[in-house]
């Protein structure tokens, strides 16, 4: 059977249609002085609403929630995990005060969350796929389908439940390597998949099941499936990222690198008028270096918030006992070497795919320059 995760690349680099999101962009705009003055320029005009020459914490909220969106983070407001991480973003620029930004703090704050996001898309590219059920059509034609749907249908078999619900649940199963936009995504479901099986008038959804009947009416399906995506084609920004602890590693051994990264979390952390701070931001603080460790943002992924969990039963950090700034930063590096330990022994690998719902180059008015920037 022909699956494995290189597969997606090596297919998709050959096509037209695999556009791949690598950081060089980002790395060329930030690069070229000039072109990045003018970048900021226009972008700090263009945020700064009531023109005066500052940026309020208000008026910074759009480029917040763009570098949030750029991150992979649910919208503001939608999980608390990640709520906190937009106000470190925000943080970042203001430096912890609820003062107004100028435009040189701007432009170097942005400099390095732009660097940071090009290192990330160096290691993990996105991958845009468009997916026009040309895939799909190949996927239930070919030699392997039949034994992918048999094994998909071993493991979701039940009979309690209808074939229109097993071919849903199937649908989920199958990846974006098999031609299928991800089912989670509400647009997808009411859009392409449920009116697929409402348009299998003929069949009996909710007789039993035999793994007969559902290869069967899962083909006709899957056809469906693929005639609405050949008319309403799906863009998906994929990335297939593994966390091997790696990037901690290479930080850890950097103590340069290490004690820059510890000292500028510390800025952003509250602190009492001891200069000693609470073990409750550990967290946050974990999170500010978590990109220079080439770890996810916390509430990411789920995988990874397990393990963050244990480590920090492991060392004893959520108890919000008030430390010293140096035990606060040796909680920290020693938090992160136990990450590092447990990746290494359990890499973590995660595939994500989310659904582009606007054209590129509007998804983000911060972080893609304006045409008239491009055109060079
Ligand atoms: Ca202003």
């Amino acid at each position: 059977m022909e699956r494995g995760s290189g597969k997606l690349s090596r297919k998709k680099s050959g096509g037209g249609n695999g556009q791949v999101l690598d950081g060089s962009n980002i790395m060329e705009l930030v690069g070229n002085q000039q072109v990045f003055t003018t970048f900021v320029d226009h972008k700090f005009h263009e945020l700064d609403t009531d023109k005066d020459g500052k940026l309020s914490v208000k008026e910074l909220q759009p480029a917040v929630a763009d570098i949030g969106a750029a991150l992979g983070l649910p919208a503001h407001g939608t999980n608390p995990d990640s709520d906190h991480i937009y106000s470190e973003v925000l943080n970042e620029f203001t430096h912890g005060k609820q003062e107004n930004v100028s435009k040189s703090e701007f432009k170097e704050v942005l400099s390095d969350i732009l660097l940071g996001m090009a290192a990330g898309l160096k290691r993990d590219p996105i991958v845009i796929l468009r997916i026009d059920g040309e895939d799909l059509l190949e996927f239930v034609n070919g030699s392997g389908y039949e034994a992918e749907m048999n094994s998909i249908f071993s493991q979701i078999e039940s009979p309690n439940r209808s074939l229109h619900d097993h071919i849903i649940e199937a649908l989920g199963k199958l990846t974006v390597e098999q031609g299928i936009p991800p089912t989670s995504d509400s647009w997808v479901l009411s859009n392409i998949m449920e009116p697929a099986l409402l348009s299998q008038a003929g069949s009996d959804l909710d007789k039993s099941v035999s793994q007969e009947t559902f290869l069967e009416e899962f083909k006709i399906v899957a056809m469906s499936v693929a005639n609405r995506l050949k008319e309403q084609p799906v863009i998906v920004a994929h990335s297939e990222n593994t966390f091997d602890g790696s990037g901690v590693k290479r930080l850890l051994s950097n103590k340069f690198e290490l004690d820059k990264i510890l000292n500028s979390a510390m800025e952003t952390m509250p602190k009492d008028r001891n200069g000693k701070l609470s073990k409750e931001y550990l967290r946050v603080a974990l999170d500010t270096v978590a990109p220079s460790a080439g770890l996810p943002p916390v509430g990411a992924i789920e995988e990874m918030d397990k393990v963050i969990g244990e480590v920090f039963k492991m060392v004893n950090a959520d108890d919000a006992k008030v430390v010293k700034e140096d035990e606060f930063k040796k909680l920290l590096t020693e938090i992160l070497g136990n990450i590092m330990l447990q990746l290494e022994g359990n890499p973590i690998s995660v595939s994500s795919n989310s659904v582009v719902h606007e054209p590129l180059d509007s998804s983000s008015t911060l972080l893609q320059p304006s045409p008239s920037e491009t055109a060079a």
